[in-house]
């Protein structure tokens, strides 16, 4: 079965982009609804896959860096569009499975974001809700977190903090699932994501821009892709007990 959605964006100047999500279903039946078989046994199922570009892509951004140059650096590259030479797959890009039961329980230790020679530290990263938030100030400078929800501005802010040099870190519980976009209100060119889950079956695609969900039930499911600036699209995706599902979302010029 192939089956594709398009969306059309634009940015940055470039003509961008269909996004076309193709899936590769298995061949053979389903072996029954799933819904009684506990996710993580030798019969679960799982989602792999990859989002890439053709071979036009874009190119990593060379951003000037107009503030505290001695510790910053003179300039940066953008990370909103990391993407392999090898295989021209998209980095950072979030993977969420809808509609899947199972629950999530927040770690034990907080999950981290890193500033230093003022850049945040992942980029992207997806937790579960409920995570505790550790904000890391190692550069001995001024930043200021500013955090919005859903990535709208500037209504929507979380919070608002001023960080100093001598406050190494900042704590802030992460109990609402969703987008939050983090920006520094000291230099412009810093910025985040983290995407605060409430269920447990997503992934954020690594430098290939591969992912793997794995322990599924067998069953049909949404699966969504969030990428800060392509936005988010949805595909029905069918997975069969011990089986993986492949799902390539190919990147389209337009
Ligand atoms: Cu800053």
């Amino acid at each position: 079965m192939v089956s594709e959605i398009r969306i059309v964006k634009s940015m940055l100047g470039v003509s961008l982009a269909a996004l076309t999500i193709f899936l590769f279903a298995g061949t053979s039946k389903p072996s029954g609804t799933g819904s009684e078989l506990a996710a993580g046994r030798a019969d679960a199922a799982s989602i792999v896959g990859v989002v890439k570009f053709p071979d036009d892509y874009p190119e990593r951004e060379k951003i000037t860096v107009t503030k505290d140059q001695a510790t910053c650096g003179a300039f940066k590259y953008g990370e909103r569009f990391v993407v392999s030479d090898i295989n021209h797959g998209l980095k950072n890009v979030v993977v969420t499975v809808q509609g899947a039961r199972g629950k999530i329980k927040a770690p034990d230790a907080p999950v981290t974001l890193d500033q230093t020679k003022c850049q945040y530290t992942p980029h992207v990263q997806a937790v579960p809700v409920g995570s505790d938030l550790n904000i890391l100030n190692n550069d001995g400078l001024l930043h200021n977190v500013h955090a919005y929800f859903d990535g709208t501005e500037p209504k929507n802010t979380v919070f608002n903090k001023a960080q100093p040099k001598f406050l190494k870190k900042i704590s802030q519980k992460l109990d609402k699932a969703g987008v939050y976009h983090f920006k520094c209100d000291v230099h412009d060119h810093m910025s985040a994501y983290i995407v605060v889950m409430d269920n447990p079956y997503y992934a954020v695609t690594n430098e290939m821009g591969e992912f793997s969900i794995p322990k599924l039930r067998p069953g049909s499911y949404k699966v969504q892709a969030w990428h800060e600036i392509l936005g988010t699209l949805e595909r029905e995706v069918t997975v069969e007990a011990g089986k993986s599902s492949e799902v390539v979302f190919d990147i389209l010029p337009n």
